[in-house]
């Protein structure tokens, strides 16, 4: 058993008795009511599931098990040559050990994924088997689905495993999957982008620098980035669509290559992953229609209206749960005036940051005015030369791993049940409130 695999298993015992107790002890409490709307109303504000690893404040944002990004980007270890931003290993260890950690915890999830990041070819085979115009998130499912092909807790499962210990093989499912997905990624991205001029890993980099290196981005810099991006991007509490589709197909026992698949399906759409494309895009076909520059506040008011006034959405603003700007925005935010305040894109983005919230808020239906993560994302990478926007949700998606495969990791080891919740008809719910 590896070190970080055996520091987990010292928490499992004393965590399952906890739950088992809590449970016991508090188990007919009433936590809420479900009003009829909810049932309509994509099941707003319901707590209904557990997720350990993070919580999403409305005013103040997420928190991951405690801790805000700001106190995260102080405490976290970050690269040992003078690097600012924290290092998503510290993240995933944060979340599933429950403790911050230290350089040397950091340095062996580093080697550790390194360890284990071969991909088999006949991943790459599958992803070469789909026209290249096909969406890099197509891409990047098949290649997980592909990826199957080495799940320890199928194959544990098929030689008849004991519930007990089934967290064992969802482990390294997930440390597998998690330590191979940035080749994968950094494969679609060079196949489509980049003639198919593949860049080997260097196992001496960390994870999100090594990621950096395979799309073809060496410089310090983006890599920092790379850094910041995956960390705000690891987990955002159990309900969101990705994070929520991994844990409910991962409920009837699918292995972390099934159920991360799933969750990538999630995150794909335009409302939630995919709005880190559709804010590029939008703001480019807004230039473009502008003639190019900086625009005004008044032709983006203009242009904002005319979005609305389509039927369509704002990329980018308004979100279920938050009512404030998105810490992740704000740190993305920061990072721009440190390194980048005069990028145009950049005075678009602040700009349009500062007439949005207004005409949203105009409409009187809109619940939440601000700008989420995905108005920011997009800007930094177009930055640095990563300017395929298609790609940009795979980014999204393998930072995702990290939260959603701790919160498995979990799932397992206190047994959660396969996830059944009930449905109703209307024709029902009229003949018990009237018609
Ligand atoms: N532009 C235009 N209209 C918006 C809007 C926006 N940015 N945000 C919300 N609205 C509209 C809704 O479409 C809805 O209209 P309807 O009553 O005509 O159907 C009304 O305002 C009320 O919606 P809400 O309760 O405020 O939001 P919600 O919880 O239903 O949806 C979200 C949340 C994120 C899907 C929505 O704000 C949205 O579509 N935003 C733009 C897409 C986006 O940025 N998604 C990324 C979210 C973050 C993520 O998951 N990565």
């Amino acid at each position: 058993m590896d070190k970080i695999k055996e520091h987990f298993s010292s928490k499992v015992g004393e965590a399952q008795k906890d739950v088992k107790d809590f449970i016991s002890q508090h188990g007919d409490e009433v936590i809420g009511e479900i009003k009829v709307s909810q049932l309509y109303q994509g099941m707003r504000g319901m707590p209904a599931l557990i997720c350990e690893t993070s919580k999403l404040d409305p005013e103040e944002g997420i928190r991951f098990r405690g801790y805000s990004i700001p106190e995260l980007q102080e405490k976290l270890p970050s690269m040992p040559d003078g690097g600012k931003e924290p290092l998503p290993e510290g993240i995933f260890h944060l979340m599933l050990m429950n403790e911050i950690p230290g350089d040397d915890e950091v340095r062996r999830l580093s080697n550790n994924w390194a360890r284990r990041s071969i991909v088999p070819p006949h991943v790459f085979k599958v992803i070469d088997s789909l026209p290249k115009s096909a969406h890099p998130m197509t891409q990047f499912v098949a290649g997980i689905m592909a990826l199957r092909t080495e799940s320890e807790f199928a194959r544990a499962y098929r030689h008849g495993i004991h519930k007990s210990e089934y967290w064992m093989p969802t482990y390294e499912d997930a440390m597998n999957l998690i330590a191979r997905l940035p080749r994968v990624a950094a494969y679609i991205y060079r196949r489509v982008y980049h003639n198919g001029e593949h860049i080997e890993p260097d196992p001496k980099l960390d994870w999100a620098g090594n990621f950096a290196h395979m799309l073809g981005f060496d410089n310090d810099e983006f890599k920092e980035l790379m850094r910041l991006y995956m960390t705000i991007h690891s987990d955002h509490e159990g309900g969101n669509v990705s994070a929520h589709a991994v844990k409910l197909v991962g409920s009837a026992l699918s292995d972390s290559y099934l159920s991360f698949a799933a969750g990538m399906n999630g995150l794909a759409g335009p409302l939630h992953g995919l709005a880190n494309q559709e804010v590029i895009r939008w703001i480019l076909s807004m230039r473009d229609e502008l003639g190019g520059g900086l625009p005004s506040k008044e032709q983006i008011a203009n242009y904002c209206r005319k979005t609305l006034a389509d039927g369509k959405v704002i990329p980018g603003f308004g979100h279920a749960v938050l009512r404030k700007t998105d810490p992740r925005y704000e740190a993305q935010r920061k990072f721009a005036l440190d390194h980048m305040p005069h990028d145009e894109m950049f005075l678009i983005v602040s700009r349009i940051y500062e007439v949005v919230p207004d005409i949203l808020s105009a409409t009187g239906k809109v619940k939440n005015p601000w700008p989420n993560v995905d108005a920011h994302s997009g800007q930094l990478l177009m930055h640095y030369g990563l300017t395929e926007y298609d790609f940009y949700t795979v980014l999204f998606g393998v930072a995702r791993s990290l939260g959603t495969m701790a919160n498995m990791i979990w799932d397992r080891a206190l047994g959660l049940p396969i996830e059944r919740p009930g449905s109703t008809t209307t024709a029902l719910l009229k003949d018990q409130f009237g018609k």
